[in-house]
């Protein structure tokens, strides 16, 4: 199986899928968070998933290593250094040596799998891309990084547009396109559209390989990260809106429509069922919240289940 996953909502059904495909279960994650600090590549979206799959994520942030220290930090503020976007101690070692590997001449791909081997994961989670591509947001104070607004601004300010500098040249790579033409299953996790899905979808060739996979006949599933008109965390719900698409997982549902051949919608969403069909979609519904380990297995279990019987 192939999961297409951005953060929080992405890692926790990688985490639920983990459990019963173990190495056969692959991620595609976004890159368009990745930033530079202190020197150092960041890429939270790979790390959010990989913590998360190894069982080392922190629960309550979402994000970065549970029972993290800041004393490096502390240290950098002294310094002078902007620690806005906070570094944790045990987190740094991992840009120390994904920014090493990469000075080393390796390719993204190459010191990512090393740093997953190293945690003794069985799934590989591939980036999207090699290649820098960068996610940047315009508001009415003009256009932004994505993590000074994500985190800088506490996504205070509406989004008007999204581009993904860097995309237009940036390539799939082969352990990509190779996933794809193996998968027997694809699905698109209860990720943010825009913020994680469209840029992984954006990288070009990405898209045509999924609707090859999907002509060949493997089946894709998409799971709405949207449950009763709004995100379970982050901002998906208000960008949705600020973008001009209809606030729910209807509006998810549209976004996907010509990529998927299942939609997962939450129980709270049953009655959108007749609607969501009516656009050639089959739907599943189920209950989609991932609040702890066993409810992330029973999403997965249901997704997986719905989509052998296809
Ligand atoms: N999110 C925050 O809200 N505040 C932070 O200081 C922060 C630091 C951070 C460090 C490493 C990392 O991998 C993620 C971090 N995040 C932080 C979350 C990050 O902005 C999000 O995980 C993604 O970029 C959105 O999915």
């Amino acid at each position: 199986m192939v999961l297409l996953a951005g953060g929080v909502g992405g890692a926790k059904l990688a985490h639920g899928l983990q459990t019963h495909l173990a190495y056969r279960l692959t991620v595609i994650v976004n890159t368009g968070d990745d930033l530079e600090r202190h020197g150092l590549l960041v890429c939270p979206d790979h790390d959010t998933v990989m913590y998360t799959l190894a069982g080392i994520d922190s629960r309550e942030l979402g994000w970065g290593i549970e029972g993290e220290t800041f004393a490096a930090a502390e240290m950098l503020a002294r310094y002078g250094e902007e620690t806005w976007f906070r570094l944790g101690d045990r987190d740094l070692a991992s840009h120390i040596v994904r920014t090493r590997g990469l000075a080393a001449g390796l390719r993204l791909t190459e010191v990512l799998l090393g740093m997953q081997q190293a945690m003794g994961l069985p799934v590989r989670i591939l980036p999207m891309t090699d290649d820098p591509v960068r996610t940047e947001v315009r508001t009415d104070d003009g256009w932004l990084d994505f993590q000074t607004y994500f985190v800088r601004l506490h996504q205070a300010p509406d989004v008007r547009e999204l581009r993904y500098r860097g995309i237009d040249d940036a390539r799939v790579t082969p352990e990509v396109l190779d996933a794809l033409g193996r998968a027997g299953v694809i699905v698109i996790g209860p990720s943010n559209p825009f913020l994680s899905i469209a840029p992984i979808l954006g990288v070009p060739g990405m898209r045509e390989a999924v609707s090859a996979a999907r002509a060949r006949g493997t089946p894709v599933a998409a799971v709405s990260g949207i449950v009763g008109g709004r995100a379970i965390k982050g901002p998906a719900d208000r960008i949705l809106g600020s973008l001009g698409h209809e606030v729910s997982a209807m509006g998810v549902a549209r976004y996907y429509a010509d990529l998927v051949d299942l939609f997962v919608v939450d129980s709270v969403d049953a009655a959108l069922e007749p609607e969501i069909r009516s656009l050639g979609l089959e739907v599943l519904v189920t209950d989609t919240i991932m609040a702890d380990d066993a409810a992330r297995a029973r999403v997965a279990a249901s997704v997986l289940e719905s989509m052998a019987s296809r």
